[in-house]
């Protein structure tokens, strides 16, 4: 079966849905919900989507992917705001295809006043692969977004090809603590060691924090002691259906 074939299919035929993951601030409060896409196909079962955005992006599907993206989780963010009273931040991973492809901040601005949402309440993911482009190019579109009060968060920050120098050269608003780092805080001396560094490095560069794949309440505590005071992870949310978000809202209100 043809993966590229399926997901062609699966695009045209409302096979792909988004979920949310809550983001908890260290009084237990959901502060924000990052949007990811998933893929049940009739024949190849559930895939991926590390796996099936790396077929989108080597197959010309990832700006139909992106689109689909932005659009329903903007539309189902906006009917969520419009229930709930707490103010939360969106936060959806953009490939780095997107985010070259020219006319991508007017995409994002477009779909933005389509469905009614702040700008300031978007945060665009991005991850270090983007550095293997065009400095320039990556720097104006970032510059571009910002200046519209979009902002902008490195995902899995140190495992990618990040150097501090083109952090320091770029303006960005949140790092991402990645996950590898969070699993071995509690009995890993090195990877606690990472965290502090992270954690002086957002601070240095004005940059606000969340930690990624907290699974435990002492990965919470030791995140805290450090400095880092938001989570994403299994132990607060898994990724849940729009539906399902209001619930979750209320649980850790
Ligand atoms: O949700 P999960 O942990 O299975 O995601 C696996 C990978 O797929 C992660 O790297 C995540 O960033 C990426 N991913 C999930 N949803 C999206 C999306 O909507 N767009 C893009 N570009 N990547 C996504
Ligand atoms: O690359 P990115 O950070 O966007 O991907 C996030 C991925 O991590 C999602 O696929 C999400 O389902 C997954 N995830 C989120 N929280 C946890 C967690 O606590 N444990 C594990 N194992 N995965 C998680
Ligand atoms: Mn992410
Ligand atoms: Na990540």
């Amino acid at each position: 079966l043809n993966v590229e074939q399926r997901l062609r299919y699966g695009l045209a035929s409302h096979a792909l849905y988004m979920v949310y993951q809550p983001q908890v601030n260290d009084a237990g409060e959901t502060i924000g919900l990052e949007a990811l896409v998933r893929w049940q196909d009739e024949e190849l079962g559930f895939v991926s989507p590390a796996e099936f955005v790396d077929v989108a992006e080597k197959s010309g599907l990832m700006i139909p992917l992106g689109n689909f993206v932005l659009d329903t989780s903007l539309r189902e963010f906006r009917q969520l705001i419009d229930k709930v009273k707490q103010p939360l931040d969106l936060a959806i991973n953009i490939s780095v295809i997107q985010f070259c492809q020219p006319g991508f901040v007017d995409t994002v601005l477009n779909a933005l006043k389509t469905h009614d949402v702040s700008p300031s309440s978007l945060v665009l993911e991005i991850t270090e692969t983007l550095f293997m482009g065009n400095f320039d190019q990556v720097l104006q579109t970032i510059c571009d977004l910002r200046s519209h009060g979009i902002r902008l968060a490195m995902d899995d920050f140190g495992t990618g090809y990040s150097s501090l120098s083109l952090l320091r050269q770029l303006p960005l608003d949140e790092l991402k603590i990645d996950k590898s780092f969070v699993d071995g805080i509690v009995e890993d001396e090195k990877a606690a060691n990472m965290v502090r560094s992270i954690v002086a490095i957002a601070r240095s560069h004005n940059m606000s924090l969340i930690a990624e794949g907290v699974e435990e309440q002492a990965q919470a505590q030791a995140l805290i002691k450090m400095g880092c005071l938001r989570f994403q992870g299994y132990y607060f949310s898994r990724p849940v259906p729009m539906a399902d978000v209001r619930q979750v809202l209320t649980d850790t209100a």
